[in-house]
């Protein structure tokens, strides 16, 4: 039986968002602010131990620049918050530019899904606007009506590793969460998904592959195409899934009912 929903996180996930995309974004932000902040690799490796664009900042200047004063009569607050918005508008930019591909295997599974009625969902972080332009830019000016169901960025009270964002997905979905698969690059997303009681496929991404993915169904390099399978890494389905796969609706079938894989799926 094919899963009852495919939920998928956005940054890392669908494409190389953080490294390709916010990084580059939050220093153009700081840019055109007038500050000398530069967030490098290895300093933006550190800062996405916080979720959300808007907490990293502050994180940033709570740890890097502890006596730093935002201009006169402006808050912390409002700083923080117009540095986010021309740090987002900075991403859709480099989006619409083309800066950003999808991953292995996104496009071609989301369009399975779409063809077989399963329905897709986001679970993410981010902010509502990135998640629509990168879906448009990417898959076509319809593709953000593919999804049945979008919790993104403030939606919820506490941002990954809390499974609140996948509890709001699976109950505006009205499915059996154990019956789901999601779709995630780190161990803050696997923590969340499991949190809330859904099966998690993890293809790591520039910044977490080393990451502890403990717990996930399965961990594979990307999701794999027709004639150019993706590697298998680890996960509790690994070893009845072989060395290589296709991750497609059949092998995700086994997944669900714990068969591991079936022969749509397998390694090919
Ligand atoms: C990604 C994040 C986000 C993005 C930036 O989480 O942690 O904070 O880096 O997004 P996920 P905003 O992979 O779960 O989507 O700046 O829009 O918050
Ligand atoms: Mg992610």
């Amino acid at each position: 039986m094919a899963p009852a929903a495919l939920i998928f996180d956005v940054d890392g996930t669908l494409a190389e968002t953080e490294h390709e995309g916010h990084r580059p974004a939050f220093n153009e932000a700081f840019r055109e602010a007038g500050l000398d902040w530069r967030w490098d690799e290895d300093l933006y490796g550190e800062l996405l131990a916080v979720t959300g664009g808007k907490e990293r900042i502050r994180r940033y200047i709570e740890r890097h620049r502890p006596g730093f004063r935002p201009p006169a009569g402006v808050s912390l607050d409002e700083l923080v918050a117009r540095l986010h918005r021309a740090k987002n508008a900075a991403f859709a930019r480099r989006v619409r530019e083309g800066a950003l591909g999808l991953r292995p295997g996104v496009a071609r599974l989301l369009r399975e899904a779409r063809a077989a009625g399963v329905p897709l969902a986001i679970a993410t972080t981010t902010s509502p606007e990135n998640v629509e332009a990168l879906l448009r830019h990417t898959l076509g000016a319809d593709a953000p009506g593919w999804f049945d169901v979008v919790v993104a960025g403030d939606m919820v009270s506490a941002k990954k590793p809390s499974p609140e964002v996948y509890e709001r997905a699976v109950q505006a979905l009205g499915v059996d969460p154990g019956r789901c698969v999601a779709f995630e690059d780190s161990a803050h997303g696997v923590a969340a998904a499991r949190g809330a009681g859904v099966p998690v496929v993890v293809t790591p991404s520039h910044y977490t592959r080393g990451e502890d993915f403990d717990g996930a169904i399965l961990v594979v390099e990307h999701l794999g195409e027709p004639g150019s399978p993706a590697r298998v890494l680890d996960g509790t389905a690994a070893a009845r899934v072989g060395p290589r796969c296709v991750v497609d609706l059949a092998l995700l079938a086994g997944l669900v009912a714990g068969t591991g894989a079936s022969a749509g799926g397998a390694a090919r």
